[in-house]
């Protein structure tokens, strides 16, 4: 019962002394109970509220272009598929501000962008020249906390909370930032400031280019209540047109539904994109190592319906992912596979085990079941592949494995085979390179090689 619990907490000498002492202690534990409630309460209230940064540039790949070539600047600039006079395929990858005027945004078809504006500057995408900018850039907000999240080639989360005596107040860590990124490389980027992540990467959005927008803790449901619902992270065209649908346009008209109503609507989506649209995420900023996850994945050359050429493909595929996670000393919880069939629609199946591998006999295993019992109705297979997420580090899980074993009794903690024959694996790698794989090793025994 709750109330032994409490009174558990009163010295021992009171116990066992009539009813007055059992009564005393009741009140005393209650009220320890209150104490404790409040203590949390305190601490809730006066914790310190977490400082949030979005930073993302501006027009990043044409932003670079303009900025190596200043012929071009202050121009329309696409970069992208090559136009062929308005005939070409493809797609925009960026474009210009001056190019927007036009109504010419990422992911138009090429030949649209060439009939709104033929006389921009189309470009070919420079990746490797855009990569080493955005290197430098994750390197520059590096300098202002060790809470940087990359979350694509131009933006990243930061967290800067308790930065006040070093950097200033979110004003002028903002300022700072902004600068150091313009001194650096010439190019601007906007900023977004907030408690948390979704705040604050609708606020870097607002003020675009060259914006620094702070939303004050406390504020955030007011402040993204009149955006539109679109701006909300996963709030999909689809979900969108749904909410619409049923008379709902902004944030905030869906932040004062009760959350059962939105649960309705939408299932467990519907809490996810109502804790948002209140102004409340706790996701955490993770840096590199904890983001990281491994994959791998193979396109056939034609769309196949073989099923046994499909698993050997993931026989590979495991043993290569397996091969860098050991040479990384690090294990996966999460199994993912990937598929995409013909017409390129595309599906995972995921399952995350009690404790973390590398092996690739489990990788393989998994995987291969996931394909097994996929069903693809016939369809032919374009992709596989696999990804091992939730990573730990191997030797933090080896330990946590061992305490297990030592607790099943001596019996358990029998040498792996499967891993002592995947050490000796790795050994022959080293040696004769990485075109040692078991599936190699397989196929030359399958050849009689
Ligand atoms: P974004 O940050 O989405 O766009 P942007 O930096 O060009 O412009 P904004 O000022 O609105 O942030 O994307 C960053 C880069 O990623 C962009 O410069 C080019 C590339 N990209 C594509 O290649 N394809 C796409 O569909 C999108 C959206 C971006
Ligand atoms: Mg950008
Ligand atoms: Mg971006």
């Amino acid at each position: 019962m709750d109330r032994n619990a409490v009174a558990g907490t009163i010295p021992a000498s009171q116990k066992d002394e009539g009813i007055f002492p059992t009564v005393f202690s009741l009140t005393i534990g209650i009220g320890a109970i209150y104490m404790f409630r409040l203590g949390f309460s305190i601490r809730g209230a006066i914790r310190m509220p977490r400082l949030i940064l979005h930073v993302d540039m501006d027009a990043f790949y044409t932003s670079i272009e303009q900025h190596d070539n200043p012929a071009i600047r202050g121009r329309p600039v696409v970069v992208g598929a090559d136009p062929r006079g308005g005939l070409g395929r493809g797609v925009v990858s960026a474009a210009s501000y001056e190019a927007r005027a036009f109504g010419i945004h990422s992911a138009m078809p090429i030949s649209q962008a060439y009939r709104r504006c033929p006389g921009a500057v189309f470009l070919p995408p420079r990746s490797e020249r855009y990569a080493e900018v955005s290197d430098r850039i994750m390197r520059i907000l590096g300098g202002f906390t060790p809470l940087v999240e990359p979350i694509s080639i131009d933006e990243a989360y930061l967290d800067c909370t308790g930065t006040e005596n070093l950097f200033g107040k979110p004003a002028e860590l903002g300022a700072r930032i902004k600068e150091a990124v313009r001194g650096e490389t010439g190019l601007t980027a906007s900023v977004g400031m907030a408690t948390n992540k979704s705040v604050a990467k609708i606020a870097s959005d607002l003020q675009k280019p060259d914006g620094l927008v702070i939303c004050e803790p406390g504020r955030e449901r007011e402040f993204i209540a009149p955006l539109p619902i679109g701006r909300l992270w996963g709030a999909g065209k689809k979900t969108v047109k749904e909410l619409e649908s049923r008379g709902f346009r902004t944030i905030g008209d869906i932040a004062s539904l009760p959350l059962s109503r939105m649960e309705g609507l939408l299932g467990r989506w519907g809490e996810h994109l109502w804790l948002l649209a209140n102004g409340m995420d706790e996701r955490p900023v993770c840096d590199d190592s904890e983001r990281k996850s491994y994959s791998e994945e193979i396109t056939f050359d034609t769309d196949t319906g073989d099923a046994a050429l499909v698993e050997r493909v993931l026989f590979e595929i495991a043993d290569r992912l397996s091969y860098k996670l050991r040479s990384d000393g690090v294990k996966g919880r999460t199994i993912t596979l990937k598929i995409r069939l013909e017409g390129f629609e595309t599906h995972t199946r995921s399952a995350t085990m009690s404790e973390p591998v590398n092996d690739m006999a489990a990788i393989r295993k998994t995987a291969v079941r996931h394909f097994r019992e996929f069903d693809r109705a016939g369809r032919r297979v374009r992709l596989v592949g696999i990804r091992l997420s939730n990573l730990e580090d191997a030797a933090d899980a080896s330990e946590r494995q061992l305490g297990l074993f030592e607790e099943r009794g001596a019996d358990d903690s029998r040498p792996d085979s499967e891993s002592e024959a995947e050490r000796v694996l790795d050994r022959m790698r080293e040696r004769f390179g990485g075109k040692v794989t078991r599936a190699t090793l397989l196929k030359g025994l399958d050849d009689g090689e």
